[in-house]
């Protein structure tokens, strides 16, 4: 049950600061400054009348019109980094969840990725919601909602935004991902494009994100989970992953499911593996937020990255790699942990699609399979699921 989980969790005592500037329409929510050290508290983007920097530190929604960030770690501050980095180093092989990639740092590393020749996966999945938004949405009908888990930076949400406000005059869009930063940035950038938008956001992982939502009814809801996200679950976890977001939906309800395909190794292990070592970043600076987070003495300069496609699992797997026999330690987790040269952290699964596995995927959780839509070189899959 790995995955998201949001990067917020050390205790209460740290995160003091950064309750956010808010103008009277709109409601922000505590970051921590350990997890978000460069986050701006910059005002609000000039959208509303009236008097300006009114206080804010709920995480109980109050009254807005805008937009509403619901901070859904700090109601379980357990839960979080320290004690899953303590029971990752204790087991063997090693591993980390991929869901602590996404501190600040580490979700603008993920935004790089997406830049990267190598990585087609973000180029190809926005190739087809450019050219088929509208027919994607055309198969909801009446006022719809949009729901997305994981939007990062929901820059290939803009597609489906635009396609739904063509038809209706405004919109409700309900992001939930792991990442406070982006969250916050993603919304006010989005609010500033489409004024007829309202956000009522969530930042916390996944599991966590659906269990609030079944709290509440939506109208006819289009959900998206895009960029091959499902990639980190393993087969049993993205069977209970998509049984808990048909739960969140009712008939006639629709998921947008984005899944990368199976196909030939040296294009996955490119895309894993880029030339100018913006994945490698990405991986290691899981050891650089457990020395900033944790008081670990991490060297990274003794690590490296690894990432290969296992074929007969259908997935890329990426590991960090101890380049000699070492020992780290932990401050904060009382702990002393042993590398032998060579040894692996396991960091995370990236799996691979057919479209024969979402076929069956969907079958097994209570949707009917759509339409499934693909790139020109056909390495991407867009796959309309219709919750029945
Ligand atoms: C965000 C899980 C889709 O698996 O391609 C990219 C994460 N890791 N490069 C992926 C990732 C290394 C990405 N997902």
């Amino acid at each position: 049950m790995h995955h998201k989980d949001t990067e917020n969790t050390k205790d209460a005592q740290r995160k003091s600061s950064y309750a956010a500037v808010a103008s009277p329409t709109q409601l922000l929510i505590e970051f921590d400054p350990v997890s978000y050290p460069n986050l701006k508290r910059t005002p609000w983007p000039n959208r509303t009348t009236g008097t300006e920097n009114t206080h804010v530190s709920h995480t109980e929604p109050a009254t807005t019109d805008q937009l509403y960030i619901h901070n859904l770690v700090k109601r379980e501050p357990r839960a979080g980094l320290a004690e899953d980095v303590r029971r990752g180093l204790s087991t063997k092989p090693k591993r980390f969840l991929p869901k602590y990639f996404y501190d600040q740092l580490g979700s603008q590393l993920f935004e790089a990725i997406c830049l990267l020749p190598e990585y087609y996966l973000t180029r190809a999945e926005n190739e087809i919601l450019e050219r088929y938004a509208d027919e994607i949405v055309s198969s909801l009908e009446g006022e719809t909602t949009l729901l997305e888990m994981g939007s990062g930076s929901a820059s290939k949400t803009r597609l489906l935004i635009e396609a739904l406000l063509r038809r209706q005059k405004e919109l409700l869009f309900i992001p939930v991902d792991i990442s406070a930063t982006a969250l916050d940035s993603s919304s006010r950038i989005l609010l500033q494009s489409y004024p007829q938008l309202t956000i009522e956001a969530y930042a916390g992982d996944y599991f966590a994100g659906l269990a609030e939502l079944r709290k509440k009814q939506r109208s006819r809801t289009l959900a998206l989970f895009l960029g091959s996200n499902i990639s980190n679950f393993d087969p049993d976890e993205a069977l209970k992953f998509l049984h808990a977001l048909r739960e969140v939906l009712q008939q006639g309800d629709a998921l947008l499911l984005g899944a990368d395909l199976k196909k030939d190794k040296s294009v996955l292990e490119a895309a894993y593996n880029d030339a100018l070592g913006v994945t490698a970043a990405f991986n290691l600076n899981v050891l650089a937020r457990i020395n900033r987070e944790l008081g670990g003495n991490f060297d990274l300069r003794a690590f490296q990255h690894r990432a290969f496609y296992n074929e007969a699992a259908g997935r890329v797997e990426i590991y960090i790699e101890s380049t000699r026999d070492q020992k780290v330690t932990i401050g904060e987790l009382d702990m002393e942990v042993e590398f032998a040269a060579g040894e692996q952290i396991h960091t995370e699964n990236s799996y691979k699609y057919a479209l024969s596995d979402i076929a069956r995927l969907a079958e097994e959780t209570g949707f009917a399979r759509g339409r499934t839509w693909l790139d020109k070189k056909e390495q991407f899959s867009s796959n309309l699921l219709l919750a029945v």
